[in-house]
C-alpha cells in the first residue's frame, strides 16, 4: 500500500511515528516542531503542520519562536533535558531564516546533543532562479547557504526529488538516537520538493522504535584499564555529561563509595554526584576549585567519565602534572575515549563503571581529601555572603548563593557564557543530576534563555531558574516573548554589570586593558567607552516583552523577588545590579589565551612573560595510557 503525500506531510507524518527506547522506557524521538515561516517553508512543511494541528493526525505540535537561532538553543535544551533521548525538529524558510541556525547547530554538536535542522532550500527545478535570498555561485549550480551546515551536523542530506526522502528520513534517525554519533542532523528541503506529491510506501509510516543499547566496552580492555587503576596510588574521576545522559549517577555512586576515589566534575557534568557526597571534590580545572585542582596535579591515573576534556577541564593541558600520569576514558563515542592517548573504554557510562567496578577486585583508596573540601566548603560559604569592592552593590557570588539556596532539589539553573559559568562551576551547590544546565561547549551568548524555554517544555514540572548577563541579555531576549505566548514560566535573573566583567578581566589579563568591553557612552576625548553609563534600561525591556518584573536592589530584595517569582504563575524577571569585579576564590588554575609575542604597550609585554609562564606547565599526554 502507498500513501499520496507532500514531501512535507510525509516528513511531519514520518517523524509522528518514530521512538527511542532505553531500559524499556519509550518516548517520542522528536516530540515537536518550533519553526519560523517564511516563502521557503511556509507552503510545505508549514501545511502539513497545519493539516497535522486541524485533523489531530498525525499527533505533531508547532511552537513558533521567535528566532531561528533561539529555536535550535530550546531544541538542545528540551533533548539536554531529556539525556539525548527526545528532541525537537526546526523549521525554517530559505536562506537568512536557515543560516540564522548554522549557531546552534554548532553548538548541538559541539555539545553531542541531537537536533533535527529542516532548513529550506532553493528550488530543485531552478524555474524562477534566483529565488529571493538565493546565493548564487557562478562555479557551482548546486550550491546553496545550506552547504554551509556540512561541517557542523552528524548527518547532512539535501532532498533534490521525493523518492530520496524515506532513506534520508531513516539515515537520519539513526544518527539522531545513536548517542556516538548524535548532534545537529540537517537535512536540505527545497521549498519545491517540500509541496510535490509521491506515493510513499505505507511501512515508511508504521512506529518504529529506535533502541538506545548500553553498551558495555570491550571485556579486554576493561582489565586493562582495572589492571591500571589497581596499581595506582592517587586516581581521580573526572565525571563528564556522559555520566549524566547515561543516567549513570547511581553506578558512579556505587563505584566512588567502594573504591574510595575522589570525582571532580566538569560543567557538563555537575550533578553526576551530590555536591556533598563524600567522594564528590567539585569542578576541575580553569573553573574549578583549587581542591579538586590540586588533587589533579597529583594524580597518577585519571579516569575520565563521558567527558570530552575540553581545555576548560584540562586547564589547557596544564591540569595533570604528575610525571607518570596515566589515562583510562570511558565514553560512549571512541573519538572522546582516545583522548589524552588514553586506554579508551568505549562504551555507555553505566555499563563501563559497572563491569569496571567487579574487575577492581575490591582495591580500596584511602585518600585525605575531607579536609580540604571541608574547607573549601567553608570557602564558598563564606563567598555567598561576602561584600564586593564598589559599595553596597551585591557581588555575582552572593547572587548565585542566594539562588541556589531558593532552588529546591528538582529545580533547574541555565546558563552559558560570560563570567557566570565559571562562577557556578565554582560555586553552585547541585543536588541532583538534572540541575545544573550551563552549556559550556560552545558557551554561547543567548543561550541563556531560549535553551531555558526547551528545559522547561521537556519538563513543565521544574522550576526552572536562568542566569544571564547584561550581555548575553541583549543578543537574544526575545523568547521572553515566546515563553509568554506559551504559558511556559521562567525565572529569569537578569545580572546588570554594564558589560562584560569577563572579556574585561581576561583583556586586563593578557594585557589589552580592558578596551572595547564596557556598555558606556564613548568618550570623544579618549576615543574610548569611558564616558557615562548608557540610559538603557534592560528591566523596562523585558517588561515589554510581556515578562513580569521585579527590580532588585539589594540582596534582600533579590530573595524576596525569588519568593514572588516562585509563587507566580506568570514568567518573572529579576532585575539586579552587581559589582563587575570578581567575587568568587581562584581556581588555582590556568587557561590558555595567546598574548601577542611583540608590542609597543607595556601592558602587553608583561601579559606576555605571565603567557609563557603559564605554558611551561603545557603538557602533551603522549604516554600510552594502559600498564
Ligand atoms: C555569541 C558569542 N559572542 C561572543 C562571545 C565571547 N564572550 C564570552 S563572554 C562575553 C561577554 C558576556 O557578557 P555578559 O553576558 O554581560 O556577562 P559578564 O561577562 O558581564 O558576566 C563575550 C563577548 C561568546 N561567548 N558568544
Ligand atoms: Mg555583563
Amino acid at each position: 500500500m502507498k500513501q499520496r503525500l507532500t514531501v512535507g506531510q510525509a516528513v511531519v507524518r514520518f517523524l509522528a511515528n518514530q521512538w527511542t527506547e532505553r531500559d524499556g522506557v519509550e518516548q517520542r524521538t522528536v516530540a515537536g516542531f518550533l519553526g519560523i515561516f517564511g516563502h521557503g517553508n511556509v507552503a510545505g512543511i508549514g501545511q502539513a503542520l497545519l493539516q497535522a494541528q486541524r485533523t489531530g493526525a498525525p499527533d505533531m505540535p508547532y511552537r513558533l519562536a521567535r528566532n531561528e537561532q533561539a529555536m535550535v538553543h530550546t531544541a538542545v535544551g528540551y533533548a539536554r533535558m531529556r539525556n539525548r533521548l527526545s528532541t525537537m525538529a526546526c523549521t525554517a524558510s530559505i536562506g537568512p531564516g536557515s543560516t540564522n541556525m548554522l549557531t546552534g547547530a554548532a553548538l548541538a554538536t559541539v555539545n553531542r546533543l541531537p537536533v533535527l535542522l529542516l532548513p529550506s532550500d532553493v528550488f530543485a527545478s531552478r524555474a524562477a532562479a534566483p529565488v529571493l535570498q538565493e546565493l548564487e555561485v557562478p562555479a557551482a549550480g548546486d550550491v546553496s547557504v545550506n552547504d554551509a551546515f556540512r561541517p557542523l551536523s552528524r548527518f547532512f542530506d539535501r532532498i533534490w526529488r521525493p523518492e530520496q526522502l524515506p532513506q534520508a528520513l531513516l539515515s537520519a534517525m539513526r544518527v539522531l538516537t545513536d548517542p556516538a554519533e548524535t548532534g545537529a542532523v540537517t537535512l536540505c528541503l527545497p521549498q519545491d520538493v517540500q509541496t510535490e506529491a509521491y506515493d510513499f510506501p505505507d511501512e515508511l509510516f508504521t512506529k518504529r522504535v529506535w533502541h538506545v543499547p548500553r553498551q558495555a566496552p570491550d571485556p579486554l580492555a576493561v582489565e586493562r584499564a582495572a589492571a591500571t587503576i589497581r596499581g595506582a596510588h592517587r586516581p581521580l574521576i573526572v565525571a563528564g555529561g556522559g555520566v549524566i545522559y547515561a543516567e549513570a549517577s547511581s553506578a558512579l555512586d556505587r563505584f566512588a563509595r567502594e573504591t574510595g576515589i575522589p570525582v571532580a566534575d566538569t560543567q557538563a557534568g555537575k550533578g553526576a554526584l551530590p555536591w556533598d557526597h563524600p567522594n564528590a571534590v567539585g569542578g576541575i580545572g580553569a573553573t574549578g576549585n583549587p581542591v579538586a585542582n590540586k588533587l589533579a596535579r597529583n594524580a597518577d591515573v585519571v579516569i575520565g567519565v563521558g567527558t570530552r576534556y575540553s581545555d576548560f577541564t584540562t586547564a589547557s593541558r596544564s591540569a595533570f602534572q604528575h610525571p607518570d600520569v596515566r589515562f583510562v576514558n570511558l565514553n560512549v563515542t571512541g573519538f572522546d575515549a582516545g583522548k589524552l592517548s588514553a586506554l579508551p573504554l568505549v562504551g555507555d557510562a553505566r555499563a563501563g563503571l559497572s563491569a569496571l567496578l567487579p574487575a577492581l577486585h575490591g582495591r580500596r583508596f584511602t585518600g585525605d581529601f575531607r579536609d580540604d573540601v571541608a574547607a573549601w566548603q567553608a570557602a564558598v560559604d563564606h563567598a555567598y555572603r561576602g561584600r564586593g569592592t564598589q559599595g553596597d552593590l551585591p557581588t555575582q557570588a552572593e547572587v548565585i548563593g542566594v539562588v541556589n539556596e531558593a532552588c529546591g532539589t528538582r529545580d533547574v539553573v541555565v546558563q552559558a557564557a560570560g563570567s557566570l559559568p565559571g562562577d557556578l562551576q565554582r560555586l553552585w551547590r547541585a543536588r541532583d543530576p538534572k540541575q545544573y544546565h550551563v552549556e559550556y561547549g560552545y558557551s554561547c551568548m543567548g543561550f541563556e534563555i531560549a535553551g531555558a524555554l526547551g528545559i522547561k517544555m521537556a519538563e513543565p514540572g521544574r522550576e526552572v531558574y536562568t542566569l544571564v548577563g547584561d550581555g548575553s541579555y541583549l543578543m537574544m531576549a526575545q523568547e521572553i516573548a515566546t515563553a509568554v505566548a506559551e504559558h511556559l514560566k521562567l525565572i529569569i535573573i537578569l545580572v546588570q554589570n554594564h558589560g562584560f566583567a569577563s572579556i574585561g578581566g581576561l583583556s586586563e589579563q593578557v594585557g589589552s586593558q580592558r578596551f572595547g568591553t564596557a556598555y558606556r557612552y564613548r568618550n570623544p576625548r579618549s576615543g574610548d567607552y569611558d564616558g557615562a553609563r548608557l540610559p538603557v534600561d534592560l528591566a523596562a525591556n523585558a517588561e515589554s516583552l510581556g515578562a513580569s518584573v521585579i527590580r532588585c536592589r539589594t540582596i534582600a530584595d533579590l530573595v524576596e523577588g525569588l519568593k514572588q517569582a516562585r509563587e507566580a504563575d506568570r514568567l518573572t524577571v529579576l532585575h539586579i545590579e552587581t559589582d563587575p569585579e570578581p567575587s568568587a576564590p581562584s581556581a588555582e588554575s590556568w587557561w590558555e589565551v595567546p598574548v601577542a609575542e611583540v608590542a609597543t604597550l607595556h601592558s602587553t609585554r608583561h601579559a606576555r612573560t605571565e603567557y609563557l609562564a603559564g605554558k611551561r606547565d603545557q603538557r602533551h599526554h603522549l604516554r600510552p595510557g594502559g600498564l
